[in-house]
């Protein structure tokens, strides 16, 4: 398969600015940015599904620039909603540096910032040489634009689109960039590029945009009630990025395969088998999380993830490492205690049990387990040589209730 093909496989082209880029994607070197604006300091998992077109694109000799909008972070790209709440220069630039970083060490490849060369130009120089190509029916034409327009614009928000076209311009002089990708919403942005390149320089520039990666009631991926997915690992673990990955839903699995993996067509086809085959052994949901773990964190890091989620769904934590429950239990109660404290004086003062009477109901039950093992006696003393590592106790209160107790 060709790239195109292989992109139109996956289903990740929705718009391109012209035929020719079929041919110009398979048979020539192009130089192409993807951009985003800093509106956090750490990437999370959306950054992850849309720069992995970079990867793609790169794979196939292609060269890619990310840019970080330094410069329109301090506009704000309009949504079709309503206006955004302006982010501070401070925040901007806190923003800017944690992103840059990540995007060097995730993806490696060069990263720009727009703000390096939007800082130079001042209001009659922007009026003069890039607001004089662009005709006001033309950017009221844009959807996300026209949609606003019932709602309000201001004309920082409505101005965004040239400045985001002026940048296409500008790799395009400085660095050669012919080719801008981007997801859907920013068709319209990318289109003021073209339109600005072809006007202004007489050029002819590229586009093209991918589906939003969504489920099947329409919210983006990675967009969870909870907090958001980091790629930093220490922000979100590679544990509860495996959850998340593992429960995602059938009817979408296979999408997302073909969207956030490397695996060829026939590798994916070969697990759509299995997973129609026998859907609960939840094959393609662990292909994609081994995938996007190992590329992310690597492969010992999506070996961790399952280890935890075995022993955390067997109820057998004994072969799990101190750090390793902590990343599984990060979000249950955990308390300190001290060596030799009385089972049920731990029960009680630390609202494991909400009595003596019920922690002894629960005891006599079997209900309460100390690192899988069922306990009964009240009167049992906690020592390091129970807990794992001589200091962590992982303690259930029936079938869900999970505790952590260190040994101080
Ligand atoms: C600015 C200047 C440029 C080129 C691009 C930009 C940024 C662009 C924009 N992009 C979006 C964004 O979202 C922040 C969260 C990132 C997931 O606003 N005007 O900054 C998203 N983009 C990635 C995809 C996107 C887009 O970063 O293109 O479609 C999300 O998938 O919404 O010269």
């Amino acid at each position: 398969m060709t790239l195109f093909e292989d992109l139109k496989w996956r289903g990740l082209i929705k718009d391109i600015s012209s035929p020719d880029l079929e041919d110009k994607l398979n048979n020539e070197k192009l130089t192409f940015y993807i951009g985003t604006d800093p509106t956090a300091d750490s990437m999370h998992i959306g950054h992850y599904s849309s720069f992995l077109i970079a990867k793609r694109l790169a794979k196939y000799g292609h060269k890619p620039i990310l840019l970080i909008g330094g410069g329109t972070g301090l506009i704000g790209d309009p949504k079709p909603s309503k206006e955004r709440q302006m982010i501070t220069r401070e925040e901007v630039l806190k923003n800017v540096e944690g992103l840059t970083n990540q995007a060097k060490k995730i993806f490696g490849f060069e990263v720009v910032n727009n703000y390096d060369w939007i800082k130079d130009i001042d209001t009659i120089s922007f009026l003069r040489d890039y607001g004089k190509y662009i005709n006001v029916n033309y950017m009221l034409s844009k959807d996300i634009i026209n949609r606003r327009l019932e709602s309000g614009i201001t004309f920082c928000e409505f101005a965004y689109t040239i400045i985001q076209g002026l940048d296409f311009v500008h790799l395009n002089e400085a660095k050669g960039v012919t080719l801008q990708v981007a997801g859907s919403d920013q068709w319209g942005n990318i289109t003021t590029g073209i339109e600005l390149a072809r006007k202004r320089n007489n050029t002819e520039l590229y586009g093209m945009t991918m589906p939003l990666v969504t489920d099947s009631n329409g919210v983006k991926f990675g967009k969870t009630e909870g907090n958001a997915l980091w790629l930093d690992k220490n922000k979100t673990s590679s544990y509860e990025l495996y959850q998340y990955l593992i429960n995602l839903e059938d009817s979408m699995i296979i999408e997302y395969l073909k969207k956030l993996t490397f695996l060829s067509k026939e590798e994916i086809e070969e697990i759509e088998k299995k997973h129609l085959e026998n859907p609960h052994l939840r094959e393609a949901h662990k292909a994609l999380a081994r995938e996007v773990i190992t590329d992310l964190h690597g492969k010992e890091e999506y070996e961790k993830a399952v280890k935890i989620s075995e022993a955390l769904f067997g109820g057998n934590v004994k072969n799990l490492t101190k750090e390793e429950i902590e990343m599984g239990f990060k979000d249950v109660p955990s308390f300190n205690i001290d060596e030799n404290v009385k089972l049920i004086d731990m029960l009680i003062e630390n609202n494991v049990c909400s009595s003596k009477r019920e922690a002894r109901e629960f005891l006599k039950a079997g209900s309460i387990t100390i690192n899988g093992d069922k306990v009964y006696d009240e009167e049992m003393l906690i020592t390091k040589d129970i807990a794992i590592e001589g200091s962590i106790l992982v303690i259930k209160r029936g079938k869900k209730k999970n505790f952590i107790a260190k040994i101080s």
